[in-house]
């Protein structure tokens, strides 16, 4: 098949993860904004090149014609979580999507490879409009944890290395990581609740604070030097102390002065 025509064909599938990494992120940022902790941490999309399109076709004695249906592979989306539990989370969301119709899912985590991978797979179909008219791609969804990415990138890179035969010994080091990634990963889990806390901390802190300097920045049109000066020393002084109820009490008060300036047509 002429390159040109291959580019034609991976199109509507570049569109299609361009679009879905752009939906992922923007769920983190709801998730964020709205100041909550976001099961997932990073969306990674990449379309299949097509050598390793062709590979894989002639490992599973596919003809070329039929590629398109029988790879459900070539466009793919990769979603790392933190914990085991925010996996099956986002798996939920995913079911819940009226954009993303699911063909099929494995799941690697309970059930995991004899290679010790772990994940869980979500094929769906997705519709993207191009110029020659709608179409729907099926798109292979992995989600995993950091940990488990960290072994499968790892093992990845081996088994490229050395041909899909990698040596014994390397093998049972894999095998053996693969168990420390499960223990890393059930350990982490276990103080789910006391990470999520300090993350949210954050994210609560960050969303305040944010707020208190937009209303500072538009006071500064308005309010004389000398109150801006004061209200800035009383927001650094908070800010050190790190108390969130005090800075976001202090931010109801910006309000209110911000309030006040308005009402009185400035
Ligand atoms: P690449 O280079 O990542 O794209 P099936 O017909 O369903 O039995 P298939 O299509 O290989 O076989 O599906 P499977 O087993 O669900 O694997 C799909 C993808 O999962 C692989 O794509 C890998 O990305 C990943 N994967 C599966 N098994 C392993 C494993 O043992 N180690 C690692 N590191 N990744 C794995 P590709 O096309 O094989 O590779």
């Amino acid at each position: 098949m002429e390159l040109q025509l291959w580019k034609e064909i991976l199109t509507p599938y570049d569109l299609a993860v361009d679009e879905l990494q752009l939906k992922f992120n923007h769920i983190i940022k709801e998730y964020k904004q709205s100041g909550k902790y976001s099961p997932i941490e990073q969306v990674i999309g990449r379309v299949k090149s097509i050598s390793s399109i062709l590979e894989k076709a002639q490992k599973k004695n596919i003809e070329i014609d039929k590629i398109e249906v029988s790879l459900d592979d070539i466009a793919g989306i990769r979603i790392i979580c933190q914990f085991i539990d925010d996996i099956y989370t986002v798996v939920k969301l995913i079911r819940e999507r009226s954009d993303m119709k699911i063909k099929s899912e494995k799941d690697y985590i309970t059930n995991m490879k004899r290679s010790g991978y772990r994940s869980y797979h979500i094929i769906v179909m997705y519709k993207v409009e191009t110029l020659t008219g709608s179409k729907s791609i099926p798109v292979e969804i992995q989600i995993r944890t950091l940990a488990m990415n960290f072994w499968a990138t790892i093992e990845h890179s081996l088994q490229y290395k050395y041909h899909q035969n990698i040596p014994k010994p390397i093998r049972e080091r894999l095998n053996s990581s693969s168990e420390a990634i499960i223990t890393l990963d059930n350990e982490m889990s276990s103080i789910h609740g006391e990470i999520m806390d300090a993350q949210n901390f954050y994210i609560i802190k960050s969303n305040v604070v944010s707020d208190i300097l937009n209303t500072i920045q538009n006071l500064y049109k308005v309010a004389n030097k000398r109150e801006i000066v004061k209200i800035q020393d009383e927001f650094y002084e908070l800010y050190e102390k790190s108390d969130i109820e005090q800075l976001e009490r202090f931010n109801r008060q910006l309000d209110i002065i911000s309030e006040g300036y308005r009402a009185q047509g400035i």
